[in-house]
């Protein structure tokens, strides 16, 4: 039996990690069976990071190498009627948010003063009660990091959030009036953009980023079909 480590869920959303309900998602909709195993710590992924996939004596670190793992081995049934040019621009989406909207929605959670204490409450209840405080510290100091090294931590609050808009515009556009991001069937694709945009309104802090997805009726009405 396949098992995906993962994150715990709190709100609506399975997980705090787009990543993994990224996969959880693509597993959904092509019905292999699986199980959940919630992981807190990321040290216990051979790559320090949540998603990890265990078939076997196989561990697969990794959204992106999962989803190929998983193609390989069960068939990549959702995207063998994609033309080459869809593929491309599937990637070049996914990059997109994966590289760019993800360090968004990071510093709005850990970063933004409006997201700050707001995690901090919710994410409490994953720790022990006495410790959970330096653990919140260590994490946020290390994601403040990250989003230094990436460079949208060296940007103002204002332009932050306006590169994110920049990219809920995109994703709008392309969407178009498709059911699916690539017409009326669900394509893998559809797995990265509905776990970020869910995780975007399902983390109920308010910030311009929420409120450009909240406002989209395309957008939410995706994510209700998704769901
Ligand atoms: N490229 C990785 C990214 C996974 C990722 O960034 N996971 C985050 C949670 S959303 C994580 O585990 N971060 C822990 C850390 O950086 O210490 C993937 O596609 O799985």
């Amino acid at each position: 039996m396949i098992t995906l480590h993962q994150y715990p869920g709190c709100w609506e959303l399975p997980s705090l990690s787009p990543f993994c309900i990224k996969v959880e998602t693509y597993l959904k909709m092509t019905g292999i069976p699986y199980k959940v195993v919630v992981e807190n710590d990321p040290r216990r992924g051979p790559k320090g990071k949540m998603p990890v996939l265990k078939d076997g004596d196989k561990i697969i670190p990794d959204s992106g190498f999962i989803l190929e793992y998983l193609k390989n081995k069960f068939g990549n049934t959702l995207d063998a009627h994609l033309t080459a040019e869809q593929q491309a621009m599937a990637i070049a989406v996914r990059r997109m948010i994966e590289e760019n909207l993800y360090f968004v929605i990071l510093y709005s959670r850990w970063i933004d003063p409006v997201g700050k204490k707001f995690i901090n409450d919710a994410f409490k209840q994953f720790f022990p009660r006495l410790l959970s405080p330096l653990i919140l510290a260590i994490i946020r100091r290390n994601l403040k990091k990250q989003a230094h090294g990436q460079g949208i931590g060296r940007h103002t609050r204002e332009e932050i959030y306006s590169i994110g808009k920049q990219d809920i515009h995109a994703i709008a556009t392309l969407l178009g009036s498709n059911h699916y991001f690539f017409g009326d069937k669900p394509t893998s694709i559809d797995a990265t953009v509905y776990a970020f945009l869910s995780v975007i309104i399902y983390t109920p802090i308010d910030n311009p980023l929420r409120e450009a997805v909240c406002n989209n009726q395309r957008l939410m009405e995706y994510v209700a079909r998704m769901k």
